[in-house]
């Protein structure tokens, strides 16, 4: 079987869960157009955001003068801290159970035209700190098991505030994605006494065929296992559970990471490159978590051009995920593009 001609399946070691590949229906290579979509020149203050510095959100609140990252309890909360406990259950079938939580909005600059790709590396730098500050505090408390940061970026993906931003939802519950990688990871380490994302890392930097840059402290590869066209995964070089672990250096790191990915992403199609994206890090429900390995990914839902997505339908929701493009292929795209925003 040839990895690169011969449909196959590939398992997300993570997970559990296999994707399918195929691609022997992208044998010839594309080189098509890229269409230029106007340029979204947005301006630095925007009177209508309610994101931005000064201006009103929902209900009576209003945002301070902000100069640096601006946190705030989200006023549409999904996760509430006094959500009423309890249970309902009907034979083995039916379950409910209450979920308390927190949910908190996270602006990383009072710029409204900025986003991470646009940003310099002295920029990023306070948003990881302000992560790392939310992650101890909202970790500590003893209703949150989990802490979820995650980012929502463009149109494409419901998120209609072009405002660079972020999100924490916070549960009493681990969530489904965290909750198998952790089970995973714990299992990994139980058979072979390692870490299971050190001796994937190890793996990747070996082959270099699916990393598209690595600097001191951070690798930036397409996993193996990758469902989106250009899904990419960030991981720290040393072994790290969470985010509040790393050194001064390793948060320097990130930053330069995501700074670069970010601009590479953009340059891909020529446009502000839409995804979700969030860090997985070990449960603060006060548990023992020596294999857990904190990594980021970016999951981006284009798949040729600024506007042609990859839709998840059909045998994909009633089988199992697809893809076309492998993931070596993808790599080595996203290595050949510049890291100069266009
Ligand atoms: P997204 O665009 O990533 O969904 O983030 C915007 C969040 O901001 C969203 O979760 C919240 C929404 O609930 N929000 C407020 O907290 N206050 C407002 O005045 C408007 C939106
Ligand atoms: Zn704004």
């Amino acid at each position: 079987m040839n990895l690169q001609d011969d449909p196959h399946r590939r398992r997300n070691p993570l997970t559990g869960e296999w994707v399918l590949v195929s691609p022997h229906r992208t044998k010839r290579p594309w080189k098509g157009e890229v269409e230029e979509l106007p340029a979204d020149r947005l301006p630095a203050y925007d009177p209508g955001c309610y994101l931005c510095p000064g201006n009103a959100r929902a209900g009576d609140a209003r945002n301070p003068a902000y100069e640096g990252t601006f946190v705030f309890v989200n006023d549409f909360s999904a996760l509430l801290p006094e959500a009423p406990s309890g249970r309902y259950e009907r034979g083995e079938l039916l379950l409910a159970e209450s979920e308390r939580g927190l949910c908190k909005v996270i602006c990383f600059s009072p710029r409204h035209d900025l986003t991470l790709a646009r940003m310099s590396v002295e920029e990023i730098a306070p948003v990881i700190d302000t992560w790392i500050d939310q992650y101890v505090e909202i970790g500590g408390l003893d209703y949150v098991a989990y802490v979820q940061i995650f980012e929502n970026r463009g149109a494409m993906m419901g998120n209609s505030n072009p405002h660079p931003h972020c999100q924490i939802w916070a549960s009493e519950h681990v969530p489904l994605a965290a909750a198998s990688e952790t089970e995973r990871q714990h299992e990994y380490r139980a058979d072979r006494g390692g870490c299971l994302l050190c001796d994937y890392l190890r793996i990747e930097l070996e082959s270099a065929e699916r990393v598209v840059f690595e600097n001191e402290s951070f690798a930036v590869l397409v996993p193996f296992w990758a469902v989106w066209p250009y899904e990419v995964m960030l991981l720290p070089k040393g072994h790290h559970a969470s985010i509040d672990t790393l050194s001064r250096e390793e948060r320097r790191g990130l930053a330069d990471a995501i700074r670069r990915l970010g601009c590479r992403y953009d340059n891909l199609f020529r446009t502000s490159f839409p995804y979700s994206m969030g860090a997985h890090q070990r449960p603060t429900d006060g548990g023992d978590y020596p294999g857990w390995h904190l990594h980021f990914h970016y999951y981006p839902p284009l798949l040729r051009s600024a506007t042609v997505r990859k839709f998840m339908v059909g045998y994909e929701m009633l089988g199992t995920p697809q893809r076309d493009i492998t993931p070596e292929g993808a790599a080595a795209t996203l290595r050949g593009l510049s890291e100069i925003h266009y």
